[in-house]
């Protein structure tokens, strides 16, 4: 297709832009005007827009894909831990909603995603249908290879921190908590080597239904989980909450004092995704603050304490203090 073309030379401008006139006046523009007619190239550039790959889909980032990421700082993993059914998809997408709602993370302002088609999939599955129902998130793939990644900028004291949310079918952390090797939970194994904090999620529906064998998998569960921690931050969720008054006192007793035996000093969050009423404590109040706990967490850490050893022996190199006091 025949076209007129700017022929200032350096003039990067878009095509219906003008550099000089700093506008969409590119027609007034003296180089435009004395500009010939040239052939636009569509060929070439239908060719050149075919061999462009488009790096992300835009719904979740795998492992191999962070490198969109880490040329502008360290992502931040945070990796969601609980049995199938507990909670951690639903959480995701109520915490999308709730932001996209108008809550904020106190002192932590959303700065972009990579994943916006994702938290939008999953917080489309909350909203009320024509029929008044709501239908949840579906099942999280229990493929070993299934990573899904959930990607928030979010801008706090003046930097820009890239967060990711690390979600997996809860079946991988189950046959993870039994066997750290098992080769079926390959993405379970990713999550932990690799997630800087964790939110544990203890599902009060299951602790009802199952009673003890619930609170056996749980211990299990965060025992494995302590085995490796470091000093990375843990966050407990007790899902579900709106049932908590319904699980039997003696298998809670159990289970909470597992819990600060593993994780000294970890916040415990009670969350709901049915509300009673805006804002509501379980559900807008605490899933906010089950993420801004975690953020400060990872942007704070505590420090690390290093008692210097004493060294015990007779040897004069180790012993020598200088010879100040001889001078
Ligand atoms: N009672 C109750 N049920 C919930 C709540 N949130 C989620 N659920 C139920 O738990 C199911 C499993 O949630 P999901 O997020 O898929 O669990 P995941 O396997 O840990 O990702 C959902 O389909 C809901 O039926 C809640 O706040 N209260
Ligand atoms: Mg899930």
């Amino acid at each position: 297709m025949a076209k007129r073309r700017c022929n200032k030379e350096g003039c990067y401008a878009p095509n219906d832009f003008c550099l000089v006139l700093a506008g969409p006046l590119h027609e007034q523009c003296q180089y435009f005007a004395n500009a010939g007619i040239v052939e636009a190239p569509a060929k070439t550039a239908k060719k050149l827009g075919a061999a462009t790959a488009i790096p992300w889909t835009g719904e979740w980032l795998r492992p191999e894909q962070l490198d969109l990421l880490t040329h502008r700082g360290t992502p931040k993993i945070i990796g969601l831990v609980g049995s199938s059914g507990a909670g951690k998809t639903t959480y995701l997408a109520m915490l999308y909603s709730l932001l996209f709602n108008g809550k904020r993370i106190e002192n932590w302002d959303f700065a972009g995603s990579y994943t916006l088609d994702g938290w939008e999939l999953q917080a489309k599955t909350l909203q009320v249908q024509e029929d008044g129902t709501v239908r949840n998130p579906d099942a999280t793939p229990s493929d070993k290879d299934f990573y899904s990644l959930y990607h928030f900028a979010l801008r706090h004291d003046g930097f820009l921190h890239d967060i990711l949310f690390a979600d997996s079918s809860g079946e991988v952390f189950s046959k993870w908590a039994d066997n750290v090797n098992d080769p079926a939970a390959e993405n379970a194994r990713w999550i932990y080597e690799n997630a800087h904090a964790f939110l544990l999620f203890v599902d009060c529906e299951a602790i009802i239904r199952q009673r003890g064998r619930a609170g056996s998998d749980i211990i299990q569960l965060a025992e494995q989980v302590k085995s490796g921690l470091r000093s990375r931050p843990v966050v407990i969720i007790w899902s579900k909450a709106d049932l908590a008054q319904q699980m039997r006192e003696n298998i809670v007793e159990v289970i909470k004092r597992s819990l600060s035996e593993n994780f000294p000093g970890a916040v415990s969050l009670e969350i709901s995704n049915y509300s009673k009423s805006d804002s509501d404590q379980l559900c807008h109040i605490n899933n906010v603050g089950v993420t801004k706990t975690v953020l400060d967490q990872l942007a704070n850490p505590r420090p690390l304490h290093i008692a210097p050893a004493v060294i015990q022996t007779d040897d004069f190199f180790f012993l020598y203090r200088g010879s100040y006091g001889n001078k």
